[in-house]
């Protein structure tokens, strides 16, 4: 009888086991290697997630403190705008209180030219006849208002006029050209000096024909000092090719007077100073304000 044959493990057991050895072996390697990666991992990403979480607390500081200087600025807009608008609104008061400031200085300078127009007449009469320039307005207060010009006398821009037609309306009341300019001085004028086409217009306006074609009314205009030599009272040249003149004058006839007999602007003839006419005095008008 043959005894029983003992049998070794079968190959391929042996070759599971050491496969299982080996995994085994992998899987403690494996396991050795992760471990420390996971713990390296975990580290990192909990010393991310502190940093993000700081500058998550930083982060929300900052847009606290954003939104406190948003807050800011918003109130200093608002206080910066109630202060553009009334800056805007004293700007208009300024701006209407410079406008009336001026109109105030233009009439302030008007009245100033005015007064020294009217210092400078009366600096140059000799003596100012308050009555006739400033008549009582109430004789029971005494108030006086000042004219332009005296009693009687007619305004025309800055001067005034007394016409003798009014006056002496008689022949015997006539005057030399010397004896006109007399009464003229007697009253702190002149005979009148015709400077410009409007003037001349005015003078015929108030003028009227009289006695015959020869008479006119005397003006302020001779050559008695030197023949040919038109002079007016204040000493200024006229030209005989300008002016008013009718006809050149002649030899003899030494003063000029106004005719209403002539056409407007042909109308000054010579005549002898010593003939008789009635005549203007003119003035500087006593308030004159431009
Ligand atoms: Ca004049």
């Amino acid at each position: 009888m043959s005894s029983p044959k003992v049998e070794g493990p079968a190959p391929h057991s042996q070759h599971f086991g050491g496969v299982a050895v080996c995994l085994g072996v992998l899987c403690v390697l494996l396991v050795s290697a992760i471990l420390p990666l996971c713990v390296y991992f975990s580290t990192a990403l909990s010393e991310h997630n502190i940093h993000l979480v700081r500058e998550l607390e930083q982060l929300t500081d900052e847009h606290i403190s954003l939104l406190a200087a948003n807050q800011d600025l918003m109130n200093l807009y608002c206080k910066l705008s109630v202060a553009n608008h009334i800056l805007q609104s004293d700007y208009i008061n300024v701006s209407t209180e410079n406008q009336q400031l001026k109109a105030e200085r233009m009439n302030l300078s008007r009245d100033r030219d005015g007064l020294n127009w009217t210092l400078g007449v009366i600096f140059q009469l000799k003596n100012f006849p308050v009555d006739n320039y400033c008549p009582y307005e109430d004789a029971n207060t005494k108030d006086r208002v000042c004219k332009p010009c005296q009693v009687g006398w007619v305004l025309f821009q800055s001067s005034c006029y007394l016409f003798l037609h009014i006056k002496v309306p008689f022949g015997h009341l006539w005057r030399t050209w010397q004896g006109s300019r007399q009464h003229c001085k007697n009253n702190n004028a002149d005979l009148v000096d015709i400077g410009s086409q409007e003037e001349q217009e005015f003078i015929l306006n108030n003028t009227q024909a009289y006695y015959d074609e020869d008479h006119g009314y005397w003006i302020g205009l001779t050559d008695i000092a030197e023949d040919g030599q038109w002079l007016w009272v204040d000493g200024r040249n006229q030209n005989l090719t300008d002016g008013f003149w009718k006809i050149q004058p002649v030899w003899g006839r030494d003063c000029a007077l106004t005719n209403p007999n002539n056409a407007p602007l042909a109308n000054w003839n010579a005549a002898p100073c010593g003939q008789r006419n009635r005549w203007i005095c003119e003035s500087k008008a006593l308030i004159w304000s431009g």
